[in-house]
């Protein structure tokens, strides 16, 4: 995967285990475009189907994680062609659809569709100066890509209202304050090196393991409490058909390190 070029991202793998995909548009400041997106969905879907990547990471610039959908491109988008077209209807495959976690770094401006996809990853680091926020309204439109849900349910309706209604932008400590960041740090380096840890620890579990504690974590996302503890009850029980299970509580009783076989 990594030998495929693209236009608007990039694709590393700064550690064992650990695919990176840089959003690279930085004269719009990683405006999402149609193009943009349809790279990143190629490249995590490969990503998805490497066995070199357990964990993904998903950034931008210090500048920009990404300042929301490319406005020059759809201010001139009709009802009939959105609605035929079923605009923006690809974004959702973006994390739905990758089993493996993906990490959001995020850095400088998240705005609109950018603060979108990065709610759509399984866990956002960001640094105290990352400009979070929904702005759609000040273009006379709302957020498209599950703003308004996703928020929600991060921070509360009454925060997310207020900031949908206003515009107004937030920063990462705020961010990280609400819950919508696990964490948040006073620097762009620290970001990313932090968020290279926190990758490389979760590469080094039993990936059958990793990607059924993200199943059910989301899973807490759509259903009701009832269903969702006997969801993850479910999985709980399947994973007993793992070798890794037994490998790892083996491991624990002799006070061995396991060696984990992701199967
Ligand atoms: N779309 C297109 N171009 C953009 C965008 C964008 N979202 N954001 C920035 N750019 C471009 C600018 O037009 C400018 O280009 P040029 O040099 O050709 O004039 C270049 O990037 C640099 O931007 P600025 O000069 O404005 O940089 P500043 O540092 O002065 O300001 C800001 C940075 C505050 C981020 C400012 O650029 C801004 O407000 N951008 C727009 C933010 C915004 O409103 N985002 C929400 C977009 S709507 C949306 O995301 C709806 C989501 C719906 C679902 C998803 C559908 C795909």
């Amino acid at each position: 995967y990594s030998s495929k070029s693209y236009e608007f991202i990039q694709i590393s793998q700064p550690k064992p285990g650990v695919g990176q995909v840089t959003l690279n548009r930085p004269k719009a400041l990683n405006a999402l475009c149609t193009p943009l997106i349809n790279e990143l969905n190629e490249a995590l879907a490969d990503l998805n189907a490497s066995s070199d990547t357990s964990v993904i990471i998903l950034t931008g610039s210090q500048k920009a994680f990404a300042a929301g959908a490319d406005i020059k491109e759809m201010a001139p988008l009709t009802f009939a062609e959105a609605y035929t077209k079923s605009f923006i209807e690809s974004w959702s495959s973006l994390t739905t659809q990758v089993k493996k976690p993906i990490i959001a770094a995020v850095s400088g401006h998240a705005l609109g569709g950018g603060c979108e996809l990065a709610m759509m990853c399984d866990l956002i680091y960001c640094t105290e100066n990352a400009n979070f926020g929904q702005p759609e309204i000040k273009l006379g439109t709302l957020p498209g890509a599950g703003g308004s849900q996703r928020l929600t349910r991060a921070i509360g309706k009454a925060k997310a209202m207020e900031l949908i209604l206003t515009g107004k932008s937030f920063s990462g400590v705020e961010a990280e304050k609400w819950g919508i960041a696990a964490r948040v740090f006073p620097s762009y380096e620290a970001l990313m090196e932090e968020t290279l840890k926190t990758a490389e620890t979760i590469a080094g579990y039993s990936q059958v393991a990793v990607q059924a504690c993200k199943e059910v974590v989301n899973k807490s996302q759509d259903l009701a409490l009832r269903d969702g503890v006997e969801y993850e009850r479910r999985v709980f029980h399947s994973v007993f058909g793992s070798q890794d299970q037994k490998i790892g509580m083996k491991a624990f009783a002799e006070k061995k390190k396991a060696e984990w076989t992701h199967s």
